[in-house]
């Protein structure tokens, strides 16, 4: 008779352990179970507003694909000046044959963390950018002090003037986007998104390759990946 007080006083105790609030530095005590985890893009190219299409650049001079996390304290005010540090993990299926998907700043294949500070709306954005056409998955982990916050995924159908996914703008990726051009048919090639490859791609294209925008980082892991509404 006496056991069932003792397994619901353990059952407590583990909760309470579990919902503890995390102490991520000396001006932030967060409930975990409030944080607020957004992934989204940043647009800065022709395609859909709404769709989760984006031309991006290893420059970053195109569209960011960006996570916002939103932490609050134990009272369920905004927490601002709190480290957070995000790792993500990136899986990529490349649309062109040969071609591979690039992650700026990835310090092995598909893995990148990301560190920020709260700002006063208890928000930090992280901006990622990368090369390479094709579907990407995002998955990623939130941490304050040590402790996961939140945790997500989602999926981007990713184009860019790094056609080869090196990191790097170079006349390989001409050479991978001329026969779109000359067909004038290829979600890569597209990169205006008006559902043609002519020469209003070829410029948007070109400052990019004269530029040899690059970055550093590393590739994908691969994975089969197709996402509803592209390609
Ligand atoms: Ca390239
Ligand atoms: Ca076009």
């Amino acid at each position: 008779m006496k056991r069932l007080p003792l397994v619901l006083g353990l059952f407590v105790t583990l909760s309470a352990l579990l919902l503890a609030p995390v102490v991520a530095d000396a001006t932030c005590v967060l409930d975990p179970t409030l944080t607020i985890c957004t992934s989204g893009i940043i647009r800065n190219d022709a395609c859909p507003a709404g769709s989760n299409t984006l031309v991006w650049c290893p420059l970053g001079d195109m569209s960011l694909i960006t996570l916002t996390v939103q932490v609050f304290d134990t009272g369920g005010s905004p927490c601002p000046g709190c480290p957070i540090d995000v790792e993500f993990r990136f899986l990529g299926d490349p649309d062109l044959p040969g071609c591979d998907l690039f992650i700026c700043g990835a310090t092995a294949p598909g893995f990148l963390t990301l560190s920020g500070i709260s700002n006063a709306a208890g928000e930090v954005t992280f901006q990622i950018t990368g090369g390479g056409c094709g579907c990407l998955e995002m998955n990623w982990l939130a941490f304050a002090g040590g402790t996961v916050i939140c945790q997500g995924a989602d999926r981007f159908c990713v184009k860019s003037p790094d056609f080869t996914g090196d990191g790097t703008i170079n006349f390989s990726d001409t050479f991978k986007y001329l026969p779109q051009l000359n067909t004038t048919q290829g979600y890569c090639g597209d990169l205006n998104c008006d559902n043609t490859v002519n020469f209003g791609d070829t410029f948007t294209y070109l400052p990019h390759l004269f530029g040899a925008h690059s970055c550093p980082g590393d590739n994908v892991v691969p994975t089969t990946c197709t996402p509803p509404t592209c390609f």
